[in-house]
């Protein structure tokens, strides 16, 4: 039988939680970004990105010929326009407001086309001990079409159980869980679970049509996908970047800062990880 949603997932403990996801908290004393975040697990911010940052990154970007971008998850390490994208001070300085800490960066996703993820949560794709201290960003190079398969999520889910890998892991045969690539081969199975969950509770999905330079943060527990294009291959230019709290990756304990003392993580896979990777992106058609 295929597991469900609360197979899969649990409460996690409030005491290792960041500030804003307390169950109590003196809303008064929020900003109104703050507010957002806890009630909807996402912050947007309008015609927030500088056009000289987008322009650089953007003509760096189109030496890339392939649609699905860099094939390595850390392009930020060699390319400096998209690190100085990717650490813009101001989005830096807003996510430590919802999230309680300064960011590190991670991750970045760079294809200009959906990468047609099914629902999930981004919490439960890394170590157990991140419990929520985690952010990532869509950020728009360009107004996006609704035919390319614009980013989509359910506000407040980010209240919902965590999904987790063990729980998931317990799921598969022992060979496949062992594997790096669980994340990829579960899919067949949590997002049936995660499709079921918002029919069961009736929940909204929205979708974000962002115009150039606008930027959603999204909760690392938010249910969140890239629909399906409507135009197999339509473009949709944006970056992803995904971040987690610089005291809450012990698994990542090598960093640089930039010129602006902003954090990225100097990441070396390990070979096995690598192929994980790989595979991982050439099914998004980040390479072939
Ligand atoms: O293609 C998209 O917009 C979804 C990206 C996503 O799911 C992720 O970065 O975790």
């Amino acid at each position: 039988m295929q597991p469900s949603f609360a197979d899969l997932s649990e409460e996690p403990d409030t005491k290792l939680l960041p500030p804003l996801d307390q169950p109590v908290v003196d809303e008064a004393a929020l900003t109104p970004a703050q507010l957002a975040w806890r009630r909807d697990g996402v912050l947007i911010l309008p015609r927030f990105l500088p056009d000289d940052l987008i322009d650089a990154y953007s003509a760096r970007r189109a030496q890339v010929e392939h649609p699905g971008g860099w094939a390595s998850p850390t392009p930020y390490l060699d390319v400096p326009e998209l690190r100085e994208l990717a650490l813009y001070p101001p989005l830096m300085w807003q996510m430590r407001e919802l999230i309680g800490e300064p960011m590190l960066l991670h991750l970045c996703l760079t294809g200009w086309v959906s990468t047609e993820r099914g629902w999930h949560q981004d919490d439960y794709l890394n170590p157990p001990f991140i419990n929520s201290w985690y952010a990532a960003v869509w950020m728009a190079l360009d107004d996006i079409h609704p035919d390319s398969g614009p980013f989509e999520y359910v506000p407040g889910s980010h209240r919902w159980p965590l999904t987790r890998g063990d729980k998931v892991r317990a799921h598969m045969p022992r060979r496949q869980a062992m594997r790096p690539d669980w994340p990829s081969v579960s899919e067949a199975f949590v997002v049936p679970a995660l499709d079921a969950e918002i029919k069961r509770r009736r929940a909204e999905t929205r979708e974000f049509l962002a115009r150039r330079s606008d930027v959603l943060i999204w909760h690392g527990r938010l249910l969140h996908r890239g629909s399906r294009p409507n135009k197999p291959g339509m473009l949709r230019k944006s970056l992803i970047c995904h971040y987690s709290g610089v005291s809450h990756r012990r698994d990542l304990p090598t960093r640089a800062h930039d010129a602006n003392g902003q954090i990225y993580a100097i990441v070396k896979q390990r070979s096995m990880f690598r192929r994980a990777l790989k595979t991982l992106l050439q099914r998004l058609g980040a390479i072939q």
